[in-house]
């Protein structure tokens, strides 16, 4: 694409978070990835990459093999201090996996929650880097103290302490309103289910399926950002609210939960939970796929026996069976639940178990353990 933003990824070797990282970034409107160098570690202290790699690149990037490169994108979080090194080496933008992660999502919110969730991200993001980046300006490890500098770093402290009280306010508005809102439903008694999931498990298409909507669906990382609830009828006599939500991704920053809290809250309240999983990727992938959903789902203390694990992507019947007994065997899960909202397959099973799931008993027992992590 004529003019596509020229980056190269730096990233680590396994396949897993190579793979991730490129899809991340290509996950960018208009972004080109020009080459990826990998390295084991990126916790050195100058570069975050050892020397001699920093060194690689600094060539790569001003020698006339690259054609022009625009940005470097290093996929792990950096300190100030090793942005500004590489910066300085490369004489190109750098950005750790903290910021593109923070420009995927500005460049994809779009209801007023979500903006407001990624500027309070965006806040958390800058609070540490004030501090650390005058440190730098002043060439000291205490700068300017008692003088200007400490007096302009506590002044820009100030101000973002105060942009993000004044976003909270919004945000808690926001989400008074959303609980007004449930409280009301909760009179009209609809159940509500939940889809949460890692990005790009099929959230979004089964919900589509489900509530015969057309929300964007696609391979592209975080494709929803705010959540949407429909009403859905499971069977003659049930009807349930569903609620489509954000993606969870491994090595997602705390703040970034935190800032996404108010909008999961609702769904992780919800009646049940359905945890998507994506069963066409290799099993590798699945089992840290699977474990960064329930790290997130347990810092957010969601009641475990109200989550039923689904595999997705279960598109032919025939070639997949044994993959789907390697997979339940490995994530301890005794008969599954399998579907494909391509293809159709096991919807109208899933529908008479959320049916069963909600009968009153089962909800005030918690039987959706049977299906579920101990
Ligand atoms: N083959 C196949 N592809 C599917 C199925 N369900 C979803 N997909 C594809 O998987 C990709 C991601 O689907 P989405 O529904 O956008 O996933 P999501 O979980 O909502 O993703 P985010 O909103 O980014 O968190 C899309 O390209 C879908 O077309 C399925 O049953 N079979
Ligand atoms: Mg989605």
């Amino acid at each position: 694409m004529e003019n596509s933003t020229r980056v190269i990824l730096i990233t680590y070797p396994d396949s897993f978070r190579l793979e991730e990282a490129k899809s991340l970034v290509e996950s960018l409107p208009n972004y080109k990835i020009v080459k990826v160098f990998t390295q084991k570690y990126l916790d050195h202290s100058k570069y975050g990459m050892g020397a001699g790699k920093a060194e690689e690149i600094e060539s790569f990037v001003k020698g006339s093999e690259s054609g022009g490169v625009q940005q470097i994108i290093v996929d792990e979080h950096l300190t100030t201090k090793q942005i500004h090194n590489l910066e300085k080496l490369t004489e190109l933008q750098v950005i750790d996996r903290e910021r593109l992660i923070l420009n995927i999502f500005s460049s994809r919110a779009t209801s007023t929650e979500s903006k407001l969730q990624i500027q309070l991200a965006e806040i958390k993001y800058q609070f540490p880097r004030v501090r650390e980046a005058s440190k730098i300006a002043s060439g000291s490890e205490r700068p300017g103290k008692g003088g200007m500098g400490e007096y302009v770093v506590d002044v820009k402290l100030r101000d973002l302490k105060r942009q993000m009280s004044f976003i909270q306010q919004k945000l808690e508005y926001a989400h008074r309103k959303r609980n007004l809102y449930h409280h009301q439903r909760m009179e009209t008694d609809f159940p509500v289910v939940s889809l949460v999931g890692y990005t790009s498990s099929g959230k979004t298409t089964l919900f589509n399926l489900l509530t015969e909507s057309n929300k964007e669906t696609s391979d592209d990382l975080f494709t929803t950002l705010s959540t949407t609830t429909r009403s859905l009828k499971i069977n003659s006599n049930t009807k349930v609210l569903l609620v489509d939500t954000v993606g969870f991704i491994s090595r997602l920053p705390h703040y970034m939960v935190d800032a996404f809290k108010s909008t999961l809250e609702e769904s992780l309240g919800a009646d049940l939970i359905l945890l998507l999983i994506d069963s066409s990727e290799s099993i590798e992938d699945i089992r840290i796929k699977y474990s960064s959903c329930w790290n997130v789902l347990e810092e957010l203390k969601v009641d475990k026996s109200r989550v039923l694990v689904i595999l997705t992507k279960y598109d032919d019947e025939n070639m997949h069976s044994e993959k789907i007994r390697e997979i339940a065997k490995d994530l301890e899960l005794s008969d599954p639940m399998v579907i494909s909202s391509k293809g159709g397959y096991g919807i109208h099973k899933l529908k008479t178990m959320i049916g069963q799931l909600l009968l009153p008993h089962h909800l005030h027992s918690g039987t959706t353990s049977t299906k579920t992590r101990n």
